[in-house]
């Protein structure tokens, strides 16, 4: 606890694992509060989500002026974002600014690796071991490592024998990539090839989109921030992240709610509404009507319209049909984009199903498929995703009470209460973990949320003379049952996706998000107003 005589260089109050906004925004709280903390991050520079997707064409899917740090009022006013959705660049320098404000990099040690965490029963502390084999100790472990940061590479048979580059988007070189004169492959359609595809298709000679899934995809309508509308939002940013903070996901952007039911009007009324969600942009399209990601009959108006829209768009009907999604729209994170479906209409730009067909081999110079078609390739692009949520808090390999590891724990899907800590597990904290409204949710407000509340816990435990806290089996139960029912009441759990784990081989299929913004931050404080309620607190 703050103040004890210890190896100020190995031994703290606090370790905290990524120095993304998640473990910046933790740092600034603990430090503030007298508490010693060490954050070690893999990167060789701080940003986490935002240090490492660079692909062409990265860029935030909630307005800039909700996606940022609300605790400072002065970063708050100061910050001039120029765009309605960031930009990577963009996003990355506004997070330096921060941590260069608050003088956090001190407290960062980087190219580090936690490698594993063992919570040690006699001492109440956690034993921290890093790649370069030293070990480290600290009263609380909180794991910032982001929902989307463990890369899923598959494991496609002779990978290492391509000749030509391969890039994941996830991984993707500072210095860029120079596609001109090449013959690409994009591997995936989802949110980063969604963005990364009209891009690399105006630099390649040729672009070959590898789809297993085709998605649904709206407009961006992404445009320089007008300096009148940020201006009116900072004249009452307070009240603007409070009217934010009140929805379902904690976000509004631009959105007009067309009322409780797409089936309560007639076609045309509907389509209109569709449309000028469509001019709007952006994610907010699937909140058109409140029962969207309710009712599937309400949820066909909407496939019906994109569908008509991707016709519309694509030139030859046959690639049209095969860019037409088949699930039920918004259970797979919709895409946001700019210019994805017209790029098929470019003459250097082709689309190869692989769903029946799958990705064999990669070759030493291309891909090949199950039915021994190959395409001959200078580049590969592996817009492939994560092992969302759970991936890299397993990697860190947990070891809580009695050795038990989380791979044991979590092996029928994660287990957590509130996703913010795991029974079995003291002393742990998990922001923005599985079991919290995180990626159904703007994730700034989301972590500070964490964040914020962590940091209270810590005080009331320094408080009150407690050394440790424990989330109790009973609370984690219900707590998993209650996301799993709220889940289960919608759409969402319905189809193949990262929010259910399917798209990692061999992952346990549970819907991993809670669904709610707002009334979990409710149920978060009812928690902590009731003296940290479904969690054991002792000496
Ligand atoms: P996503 O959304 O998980 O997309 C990954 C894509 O890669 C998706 O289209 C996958 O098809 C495809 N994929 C994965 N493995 C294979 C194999 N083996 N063969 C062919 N295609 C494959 O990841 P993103 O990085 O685009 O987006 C992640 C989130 O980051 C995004 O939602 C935003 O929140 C930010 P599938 O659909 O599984 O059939």
């Amino acid at each position: 606890m703050p103040g004890q005589q210890r190896d100020t260089e190995r031994d703290f109050d606090a370790v905290i694992v990524g120095a993304g906004l998640a473990g910046l925004y933790m740092l600034h709280r603990l430090r503030g509060m007298g508490f010693s903390t060490r954050v070690f991050e893999t990167g060789t520079a701080i940003g986490g989500t935002w240090f490492w997707n660079r692909y062409p064409g990265a860029r935030c899917d909630i307005e800039s002026l909700e996606y940022s740090y609300q605790f400072s009022d002065e970063i708050q006013q100061e910050w001039e974002w120029t765009e309605r959705f960031a930009s990577q660049p963009e996003i990355l320098s506004y997070i330096n600014h921060v941590a260069d404000r608050f003088d956090l990099h001190g407290n960062i040690q980087l190219e580090t690796r936690v490698e594993q965490a063992r919570f040690d029963e006699a001492e109440n502390r956690w034993a921290i071991r890093t790649n370069a084999g030293h070990e480290y100790r600290a009263r609380f472990c909180i794991m910032a490592t982001g929902c989307l940061s463990c890369r899923n590479t598959p494991d496609f048979k002779g990978l290492e024998s391509f000749q030509g580059e391969s890039y994941h988007t996830g991984d993707w070189p500072h210095e860029g990539v120079d596609f001109h004169s090449k013959r690409v492959g994009v591997i995936g359609t989802g949110s980063s090839a969604v963005q990364s595809i009209p891009i690399i298709a105006e630099e390649a000679e040729h672009l070959t989109v590898f789809q297993r899934t085709a998605n649904y995809s709206v407009p961006a309508q992404n445009k320089p921030l007008d300096p009148a509308v940020q201006s009116r939002i900072k004249a009452d940013y307070a009240g603007f992240r409070e009217r934010n903070s009140n929805s379902f996901f904690g976000t509004l952007g631009d959105f007009e709610n067309a009322g409780p039911s797409a089936k309560a009007i007639s076609p045309e009324e509907r389509d209109r509404f569709y449309e000028a969600a469509w001019k709007r942009g952006g994610v907010p399209f699937l909140n058109t009507f409140d029962d969207l990601m309710i009712d599937k009959e309400s949820n066909d108006t909407a496939v019906d319209f994109i569908c008509h829209k991707i016709r519309e768009i694509v030139d030859d009907p046959e690639v049209a049909e095969r860019l037409i999604p088949r699930q039920t729209f918004g259970c797979k994170r919709l895409c946001v984009d700019t210019d994805y479906f017209s790029t098929f209409n470019r003459p250097n730009v082709s689309l190869v199903d692989v769903s029946e067909n799958a990705i064999e081999e990669v070759t030493p110079s291309g891909l090949k498929l199950a039915d021994g078609d190959d395409f001959a390739l200078d580049a590969i692009v592996l817009a492939t995703g994560f092992d969302a949520m759970t991936g890299a808090l397993l990697a860190i390999d947990p070891h809580g009470k009695s050795g038990v590891t989380l791979s044991e724990k979590w092996s029928e899907g994660p287990q957590t209460y509130l996703g913010l800590a795991v029974s079995g597990f003291p002393n742990l904290f998990t922001i923005t973990g599985p079991g919290s409204p995180s990626v159904l949710s703007n994730m700034v407000p989301s972590i500070e949320q964490h964040a914020n509340w962590i940091a209270d816990c810590l005080g009331y435990l320094h408080e009150t003379g407690h050394e440790r806290i424990e989330a109790t089996r009973a609370a984690e139960t219900a707590w998993v049952a209650h996301v799993n029912e709220v889940a289960n009441g919608t759409l969402y759990p319905k189809c193949h996706s990262w929010y259910v784990g399917t798209n990692v081989p061999g992952k346990t299929r549970v819907f991993m998000p809670y669904l709610g913004y707002a009334p979990y931050v409710e149920k978060c404080n009812e928690v902590a107003a009731n003296g940290y309620e479904g969690f054991e607190l002792s000496r």
